[in-house]
């Protein structure tokens, strides 16, 4: 038996640590977090095997055998040395695990120096199904639908919610933390890894709660501060040109096709293409209404109302409260018209 348990206990450990369990490992938190993995494989794997080993050992060994149904079995009297070792050695590698667990989440929690400047804070907003990101660049104050982040600083998210319980989770930083209705938690990162990571909703928020997915990108210093460049001075453009009253300068900048699909606007939204089929965007997200079938014929003032007003109206066979109605204020005015034009134009053709 002993020699069974070494051999089950060595194959046990090596597939714990040879199969790759785990995302990409995208921040420094990643690391230290993947190592406790593998120790607490180390330590517990032959826990396992002596406990089964025991277990089917006595099974086997002193069963009731066939003549042997009515006879008492032998008087047991405990084994105070058994029962000290059995208990001292668990407890000692508990506390030992508690410890190093303690010491590994104080680590992943702890501020950067001081001497490497302020900590980067994006504030994390969950809502029905969408997260949005905003940013505070140098004074400069914007939102993102898409989270974009420099890699090798530590950015502390603030999250919260605007509705029901959510879960902020990138799979590759490990780190995750529940949105809380009235509340703000948080936690830091370190991105180490270039790249981009599914951004993930890991609470059930409600029928739309697969669909909360976005991407976060790691981009090189200078990549980022291009972003933040592009974000900022296009943030400030449609607004100039709304008070001039012209429609062809901001009008004609709106994508509305790449907003359709990405959800990448000045002010922040989800993208419809994960709800929503159409086919000249080539999205085939099937929470919403097909557009090429519902929209086809319908007019612009339909499809405004549609956007803005959601639930004013429920398309056949679907849910209300299910669409975010906050499109009304995070496109601009030169961003809905945009898209109700395109969606006129190409849905159903
Ligand atoms: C989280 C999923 C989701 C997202 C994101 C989403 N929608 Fe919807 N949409 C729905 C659902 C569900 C309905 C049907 C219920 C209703 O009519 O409100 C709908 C309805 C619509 C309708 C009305 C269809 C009809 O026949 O009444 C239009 C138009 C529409 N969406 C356009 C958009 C546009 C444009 C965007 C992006 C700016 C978008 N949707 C983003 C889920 C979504
Ligand atoms: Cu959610």
């Amino acid at each position: 038996m002993v020699v069974v348990g070494l051999i089950a206990s060595a194959l046990g450990i090596a597939l714990g640590l040879v199969i790759d369990w785990f995302p990409t490992q995208g921040s420094t938190q990643a690391e230290k977090i993947d190592t406790f993995w593998d120790v607490l494989i180390i330590c517990s794997v032959p826990v396992f095997v002596l406990v089964t080993t025991v277990v089917l050992y006595s099974a086997l060994e002193f069963r009731v055998k066939p003549g042997e149904e009515h006879l008492d079995g032998p008087p047991i009297h405990g084994n105070t040395k058994l029962e000290v070792v059995w208990t001292a050695v668990p407890a000692i590698m508990l506390v030992a695990l508690c410890s190093y667990a303690y010491i590994v989440l104080h680590d992943i929690e702890k501020a950067p120096a001081k001497s490497l400047g302020a900590e980067r804070q994006i504030q994390v907003n969950g809502a029905q199904f969408t997260w949005t990101f905003d940013y505070n660049e140098g004074g400069k104050k914007f939102t993102s639908a898409q989270l974009y982040v420099p890699i090798g600083q530590s950015v502390k998210f603030n999250v919260k919610t605007a509705d029901v319980l959510h879960d902020f989770w990138v799979p590759a930083w490990r780190m995750k933390i529940d949105a809380v209705p009235g509340l703000t938690t948080n936690y830091r990162v370190t991105p180490n890894r270039i790249g981009n990571y599914e951004v993930v909703c890991a609470e059930l928020c409600g029928l739309g709660h697969a669909f909360m997915r976005q991407t976060a990108h790691v981009l090189r210093k200078a990549d980022y501060d291009k972003w933040v460049t592009k974000m900022t001075t296009q943030a400030a453009a449609p607004a100039a040109g709304a008070a001039g009253g012209g429609d062809e300068g901001a009008g004609a900048a709106v994508d509305a096709k790449a907003l359709f699909t990405q959800g990448e606007t000045t002010t922040g939204a989800t993208a419809c293409g994960g709800c929503h089929k159409l086919a000249d965007a080539g999205t085939t997200g099937g929470v919403g209404p097909d557009l090429d079938k519902v929209l086809a014929g319908k007019d612009a003032a339909f499809i405004k109302e549609s956007i803005v007003n959601p639930n004013a109206e429920i398309a056949d066979g679907f849910n209300a409260n299910i669409m975010p109605d906050s499109y009304g204020k995070l496109l601009n005015a030169a961003e809905l018209d945009a898209m109700v034009k395109y969606l006129e134009e190409v849905a159903g053709k």
